[in-house]
């Protein structure tokens, strides 16, 4: 058996075309079944409907052999015990530095100010003000980051962007660009090892289905 972890919306929709490539069809649609575990067309094959940071979690340890995940949640995680053999250039968006439309970003960081920052992605976040050499104070949320500095609770979010719809309709704008983010195919290290006859076949399809 080789069990897939995807998440719902997004990242369910953009991996079925690659799916397909390999022969592979979920026989149920996860927006309307309950279902977790969903079967596919191939009996040796099953999909696992899990939460997009938890993708990472089930194939680290092997409750599942293969997941798509994007760079986000993958540079949170921190990789461990995943091969990461493809990006597939699906879920695209930008991970950016966002304020107020009123806020001065650029001056309150000449003035060396020290920036509250609100974000989901707390990993990315240190990185990137470390690198630049602004003293932050972070503030974990799991999400809508975008209220943040609207309520007072933060100077600065660092959040995801891809059409910029949400931002502008909460009178935010993107001032710093930190990384363009996709999805890639994880594979369990060790399952990789043990049913390298069926995954890679796999591996090769979704190869074969970017490069098209
Ligand atoms: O929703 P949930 O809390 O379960 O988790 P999630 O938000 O991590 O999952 P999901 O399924 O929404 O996203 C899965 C993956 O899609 C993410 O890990 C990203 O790699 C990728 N992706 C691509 C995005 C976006 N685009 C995106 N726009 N993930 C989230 N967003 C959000 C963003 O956080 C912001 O709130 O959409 C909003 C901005 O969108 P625009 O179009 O208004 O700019
Ligand atoms: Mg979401």
């Amino acid at each position: 058996m080789i069990t897939i972890a995807l998440s719902k919306g997004r990242i369910f929709e953009e991996t079925l075309p690659l799916l397909e490539e390999a022969g592979i069809r979920a026989l149920e649609d996860p927006e309307s079944s309950r279902k977790l575990i969903l079967d596919t067309n191939r009996q040796d094959v099953r999909l696992i409907i899990v939460r997009a940071s938890d993708v990472p979690t089930y194939v680290q340890y092997g409750a599942a052999d293969l997941g798509v995940a994007g760079k986000d949640v993958l540079n949170e995680h921190g990789g461990e015990g995943l091969y990461q053999p493809l990006d597939l250039n699906i879920a695209r968006c930008r991970m950016m530095v966002a304020v107020r439309n009123d806020f001065d970003y650029e001056s309150a960081v000449r003035q060396g100010a020290r920036l509250r920052v609100a974000t989901k992605y707390v990993n990315a976040a240190r990185e990137h003000f470390a690198e630049k050499g602004v003293h932050i104070d972070l503030i974990k949320l799991y999400g809508s980051m975008e209220l943040a500095p609207l309520v007072g609770l933060s100077d600065v979010i660092v959040d995801l962007v891809s059409s910029g719809n949400t931002l502008r309709a909460n009178d935010l704008k993107a001032v710093e660009h930190i990384s363009d983010i996709s999805s890639r195919l994880v594979v369990n290290q060790a399952a990789l090892k043990l049913k390298r006859h069926d995954i890679q076949p796999m591996l090769d399809a979704f190869e074969r289905a970017l490069k098209q």
